[in-house]
């Protein structure tokens, strides 16, 4: 197997047997945000189409999800940062009834490289605890991940809680449950400040850019 076909085969075959020293190989021909966009997340798509046949169950996923985490964390190291004055303070927040959180976590490593202070709230995150949370920390934004069908629907939810509670700092959403079409005309709508859709963690560093400047 080529280097890259390793990669994903770590990710697929849910073991950590190889993977630095690899990793470490990776490193010397690609920045890390490459690795994890290129083979890591091509391994992690096939988990999905496996599951999706029912080739797999859960408790192999959880250990492909495990490798994922073991690999970010690793690289994370080697991930240029930004030592810039803080350019704004972002919540951020897996919604209700989800529990997915290698995407939000890796939105959570980009930003705090480049001069966002984030403060994580992790997982299953009701818009109750959301709305204290703001009351607490006083963000300049709210960013939500949902990988559930059923989370795109919460995020809707959590817009009109977020707007009845008063707030209306920007707020951005991604993960694979979302499209820019479904932010624009389902969740924009029901809240009152701006609501902007990121595909990936890159975007989603260019959006809190924008937000910033
Ligand atoms: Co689950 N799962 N899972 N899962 N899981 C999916 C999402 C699924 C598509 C798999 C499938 O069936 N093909 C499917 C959803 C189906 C649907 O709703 N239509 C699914 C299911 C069904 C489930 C369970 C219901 C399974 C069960 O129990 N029967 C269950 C749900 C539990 C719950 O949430 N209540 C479940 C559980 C799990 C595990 C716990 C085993 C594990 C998660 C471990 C963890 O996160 N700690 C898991 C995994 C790993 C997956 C897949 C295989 C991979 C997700 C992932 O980590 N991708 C996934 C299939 C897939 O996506 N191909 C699947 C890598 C990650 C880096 O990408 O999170 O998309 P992603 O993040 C991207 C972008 O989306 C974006 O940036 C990131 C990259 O740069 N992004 C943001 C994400 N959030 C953002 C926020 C932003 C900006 C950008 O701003 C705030």
């Amino acid at each position: 197997l080529s280097l890259e076909e390793r990669l994903a085969s770590y990710v697929v075959e849910g073991t950590k047997e190889g993977l630095i020293p690899d990793l470490q190989e990776a490193l010397k021909k690609d920045a890390p945000l490459n690795i994890i966009n290129g083979p890591l997340m091509a391994g992690m798509s096939e988990v999905g189409r496996l599951f999706n046949n029912n080739e797999l169950i859960v408790a192999e996923v959880l250990q492909s999800a495990e490798v994922m985490k073991a690999s970010v964390a690793f690289l994370e190291q080697f991930m240029e940062k930004n030592e810039s004055a803080v350019k704004g303070k972002i919540l951020l927040a897996t919604v209700k009834g989800d529990v997915h959180d290698i995407g939000k976590n890796l939105v959570e490593i980009i930003l705090s490289n480049n001069g966002y202070e984030i403060v994580n709230l992790g997982i299953k995150v009701p818009p109750e605890q959301l709305i204290e949370a703001f009351h607490r920390e006083k963000p300049d934004a709210i960013g939500l991940s949902g990988l559930l069908v059923k989370s795109a629907q919460q995020m809707v939810v959590t817009a009109q809680d977020l707007r009845n509670a008063g707030i209306d700092v920007p707020i951005m959403v991604g993960g694979a449950a979302l499209t820019r079409k479904f932010t624009k005309n389902r969740i924009q709508p029901e809240y009152e400040g701006l609501v902007l859709y990121a595909k990936d963690a890159m975007n989603g560093l260019e959006i809190a850019n924008q937000l910033s400047d």
